[in-house]
């Protein structure tokens, strides 16, 4: 992409309605607009990041054995009065009367949906295990949205459901989950750590958050400071036992607020960390919870009625747009991880118009494409310290600055973002360093 033709609105100043460094970065790099109080328009650069997370996201839903289907947004309300929830909900959910005053309402969550999908749908305990997942737009009337994306009224969100035939497979499909999870996060260049948690409007008695430690976050954690460096598990046989992958992670204490108990303070000292942290994640067991108020049963193995136990699994995914900028910044501006980044490499010619410096950087451009590496040009005729800042602020992990002195020599400088160091070498060294990643 050639900057001059990219729809990139960067503002100088620091916007004032943003309290945190994610939100003002977000809006000074043109990543998002707001559109109403906690409800976004995603602009190129943002909607570049949002779908390489969702895609990583993805991937490792379907390793996991998760299958991808898309639900409604607009949800008939008459479910939600089956399982109880419509009036529990409370002013959090969006209610909707269509034109023959039905009740509808904008899903706040998708429990009451994917259970009417599957009583409608699984005739027999042959269908099980199943999950289902979706990575969709989900409206919650929140009282006070804030710090953009980080929490919204109208926000991206992974959400997965499992059904199983008894505790102990409903158990290991948690466990599916829970490593997808440690995975996940780790491919997304974030720290998260999983933690015992309430499970508030959901429900159930087993209950897991995903919470990358950053001191603007809104949720209070504790956690056994081993926690934090613990790397995520490598090539997972999702079908194995996974339980003592769990047990590595659980036996170590990590609790958020509500669930943290004060008398493990003394007896942990020094080891527990006492943070403040984002939500990128929430796993749930809620057992019968949905699929016996909604009768959602099977034939079982012996021909007698089978009512399924389920869980749901949430990711956050526009919120960690704004985690992963809160995690990973400096006074400059974003640092994208590679996976995420909205482009891999970043070209930078100190003197558009002059015919050499041209012709290296469309030579770049054109090489660094043709080998599947996004790249953005900065093609325009602005001054050296403008493109710098700019592509520090958008936080491209890698640089090519190609300018006069050096293509007189036959070189570039190649620079990771974020690092101080600046190399000098060949066009095609370049090429070949940044191709060979
Ligand atoms: C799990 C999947 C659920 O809704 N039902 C389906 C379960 N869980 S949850 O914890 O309420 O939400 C899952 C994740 O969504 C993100 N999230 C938000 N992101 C931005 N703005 C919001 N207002 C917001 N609310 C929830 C969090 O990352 C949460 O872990």
């Amino acid at each position: 992409m050639r900057l001059s033709r990219f729809f990139l609105p960067t503002l100088k100043e620091t916007p004032t309605e943003a309290v945190i460094v994610s939100h003002r970065l977000m809006l000074r790099a043109g990543l998002v607009r707001q559109h109403a109080a906690g409800i976004y328009n995603w602009l190129p650069l943002g909607t570049r990041v949002l779908q390489n997370i969702a895609e990583i996201v993805r991937e490792e839903q379907n390793a996991a054995g998760a299958q991808e289907i898309i639900m409604p947004t607009v949800q008939s309300g008459e479910l939600w009065k089956e399982s109880g929830r419509y009036d529990d909900y409370g002013p959090e959910m969006l209610r909707i009367k269509d034109r023959h005053e039905r009740d509808m309402l904008y899903g706040p969550t998708h429990e009451e949906v994917v259970t009417d999908i599957f009583r409608s749908n699984a005739k027999s305990y042959r269908n099980l295990p199943l999950n289902l997942y979706q990575i969709h737009w989900k409206f919650r009337d929140e009282v006070r949205p804030r710090f953009g994306v980080m929490r919204g009224r109208e926000f991206l969100m992974k959400d997965a459901y499992s059904f199983d035939v008894d505790f102990e497979r409903s158990k290991h499909s948690y466990n599916q989950m829970f490593v997808a999870y440690l995975r996940t996060f780790a491919r997304l260049g974030v720290k998260a750590i999983p933690m015992r948690a309430d499970s508030g409007p959901i429900g159930g008695d087993m209950s897991h958050e995903f919470i990358v430690l950053a001191d603007t976050g809104e949720s209070a954690v504790f956690c056994h400071k081993g926690l934090l460096e613990k790397p995520a598990p490598q090539n997972v046989d999702y079908q194995a036992n996974l339980q003592p992958i769990i047990d590595d992670w659980t036996s170590l204490y990590a609790a958020t607020e509500e669930k943290h108990d004060t008398a493990i303070e003394a007896k942990l000292g020094a080891d527990l960390v006492k943070a403040r942290g984002i939500e990128v994640g929430h796993i749930f067991h809620f057992g019968t919870k949905y699929s016996a108020a909604m009768k959602a049963s099977i034939a079982g193995p012996d021909g007698q009625p089978l009512t399924p136990l389920m869980g749901s699994y949430g990711i956050g995914v526009s919120r960690l747009v704004g985690a992963i900028i809160e995690a990973s910044h400096d006074d400059a501006g974003i640092i994208w991880p590679e996976s995420v980044a909205p482009f891999r490499v970043g070209v930078i010619n100190l003197k558009t118009g002059d015919a050499a410096c041209d012709a290296a950087c469309a030579d770049l451009y054109a090489k660094l494409s043709a080998a599947g590496i996004s790249v953005l040009y900065d093609d325009r005729d602005e001054r050296a310290g403008v493109k710098f800042a700019d592509m520090d602020l958008i936080g491209v992990p890698w640089h090519v600055v190609v300018g006069p002195k050096g293509i007189a020599k036959g070189q570039v400088e190649l620079k990771r973002r974020g690092a101080a160091a600046r190399e000098e070498l060949s066009l095609e060294a370049a090429l070949n360093k940044l191709t060979a990643k």
